[in-house]
């Protein structure tokens, strides 16, 4: 009689503490939702016109270089569905440069992306790593679907949609993984040539208990994301305008995509080139997460490297790591060494070619 009470009593506790548990998780779990538009804009890899890690001139314009600013399709952030207001950025973000609003998750919580397309090209929105049913999904292929489930795909000038993306375990940090960790969202409608078009952002996904309310890891000071890609101007789905706006061919620039492309292809760290990333400052002894991000390029990998301090990159110490195709890495820093630090990638064509930045650690 006795131990059956007892058992009975421990059985409804733990019924209790269930309860407890699922309404907690369930409370804790937010909808968030974000006002998104892919808008033109004209974008400059080299807004101070000079190299400022070399701190000399820019290298000569190449006879079949437009120049170095062109139009691109961008992701921007807008305060609500009007489409009327952005969501104006932080100066402390500016280094973000073309990626979009950064989106935030933790684990268990919803993503909802209005989406609104503001340029002249079909575009969508398609994310990695998240949870979606075909009519969010963003990429058009023939996966047996038809209809609504096919508008997301390629959403066409003027035109919106709503992705819902769910966020489960399986789209958060692994066991290896630190608190948070990085994904990518990019239009998929043309998907090699929307990479050299612009519109692409990134996710950020922390683990459940782990988030502060706007869902930031509670863990890491000061979060950086460095996007390292290629853009290929020449095979942007902007080149025509790009060609015939003499805003972004000032010299009348003539031929072939496959002409142009040797001169306009550059080598960029979040859209920027030849150290005109903004400045990244960081304190010494605070806990830094870098999240490192590669795309779609041709047939070149990016080794991100940090001069002056180092990583931990899953469980290792390092100040090199590798970003193959689409790849999306998290290496935590905690500065130690006050000073202005090189951050480039160590391809020696890439850091020819203006693939540099700095950052700079306080006292
Ligand atoms: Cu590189």
């Amino acid at each position: 009689m006795r131990r059956w009470s007892l058992s009975t009593a421990l059985g409804m506790a733990a019924i209790a503490t269930a309860l407890l548990v699922v309404s907690a998780t369930a409370a804790q779990a937010a909808v968030r939702t974000y006002y998104i538009a892919a808008d033109e804009v004209l974008w400059n890899f080299a807004p101070s016109g000079r190299d400022l890690v070399a701190g000399e001139a820019l290298p000569p314009r190449k006879p079949l270089q437009l120049g170095w600013t062109y139009r691109k399709a961008i992701y921007r952030e807008y305060t609500d569905a009007s489409f009327r207001h952005l969501k104006a950025r932080a100066p402390r973000d500016a280094y973000l440069g073309l990626l979009g609003p950064v989106i935030r998750a933790e684990v268990g919580d919803t993503i909802i992306v209005v989406f609104r397309n503001n340029t002249r090209l079909h575009l969508s929105v398609h994310a990695h790593g998240m949870k979606y049913d075909k009519a969010s999904e963003g990429a058009p292929y023939r996966d047996e679907t038809s209809h609504a489930d096919k508008w997301d795909d390629a959403v066409p000038p003027g035109g919106g949609h709503t992705y819902t993306w769910t966020v489960p375990e399986r789209s958060g940090p692994g066991p290896m993984d630190p608190s948070s960790i990085i994904w990518m969202y990019h239009s998929h409608t043309n998907e090699t040539r929307d990479m050299d078009t612009g519109p692409i952002g990134p996710i950020i996904v922390t683990r459940r208990g782990m988030a502060r309310p706007d869902g930031s890891p509670k863990d890491v000071d000061l979060e950086v994301i460095a996007m390292f890609a290629q853009m290929d101007e020449s095979l942007s789905r902007m080149l025509q305008a790009n060609l015939a706006d003499p805003a972004t061919n000032p010299q009348h620039v003539s031929g072939s995509s496959a002409k142009l492309q040797a001169a306009n292809q550059f080598l960029t760290i979040n859209g920027f080139d030849y150290g005109n990333l903004p400045m990244i400052t960081m304190r010494k002894g605070q806990h830094v997460r870098w999240y490192v991000l590669g795309t779609m390029d041709d047939n070149d990998f990016h080794t991100p490297t940090w001069h002056g301090e180092t990583v931990l990159y899953d469980g290792q110490r390092a100040n090199t790591i590798m970003l193959g195709f689409m790849d999306m890495k998290v290496a935590d820093m905690v500065p130690d060494n006050p000073g202005v630090w090189l951050f480039d990638c160590s391809q020696a064509v890439h850091l020819a070619a203006g693939m540099t930045a700095r950052f700079t650690v306080l006292p």
